[in-house]
């Protein structure tokens, strides 16, 4: 896990720098990417720890390239995307600067492959809860709210069809 021993402290500097800079460019804006977020939910995890991951189907529902590359969350200190790289019986964890989604298209976030990492968790959500989850686009935070679970939902029936895009 890349820069995940750092001391929260350490790196704050740079979170304030990376969220500030989103927030200045969207209030210069009105657009808004179109995603959509489909069967988002964030993995439960007890509450010593500091980090959880967050998985579903998101999908560029506009006309325009969507352009991720980054993103927010209050009840976590740093979101980033990251994929699974397996080399032979191991995996390993990389950030994804950005991914681009022309029309369309979708990425999907699953637990073994690419996912919402959400680090410097202090208090950690509860199972049965239910968060708040942006991810930064090239025209703001584009955000849903998802559900903490304590495994992948059987069908996507057991994770209520969460259609966030307002
Ligand atoms: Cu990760």
């Amino acid at each position: 896990m890349p820069r995940t021993s750092m001391n929260n402290r350490k790196i704050l500097p740079s979170y304030l720098t990376r969220f500030i800079v989103p927030a200045l460019l969207l209030a210069a804006s009105t657009a808004k990417a179109d995603i959509n977020w489909d069967n988002v939910w964030v993995r439960a995890m007890p509450p010593t720890q500091t980090m959880t991951a967050a998985y579903g189907v998101i999908t560029n529902s506009g006309a325009d390239t969507v352009i991720i590359n980054g993103g927010s969350a209050d009840f976590a200190e740093r979101v980033e995307l990251h994929e699974s790289i397996h080399e032979g019986d191991s995996v390993r964890m990389v950030p994804m600067e950005a991914v681009e989604l022309a029309p369309g298209e979708s990425l999907k976030l699953m637990p073994g492959g690419s996912h919402i990492m959400l680090m410097g968790i202090s208090d950690m959500p509860m199972a049965e809860s239910t968060v708040s989850l942006c991810l930064t686009t090239q025209e703001g935070p584009n955000c849903t709210t998802a559900q903490v679970l304590r495994k992948a939902p059987q069908s996507d029936h057991d994770a209520h069809h969460l259609h966030m895009n307002h």
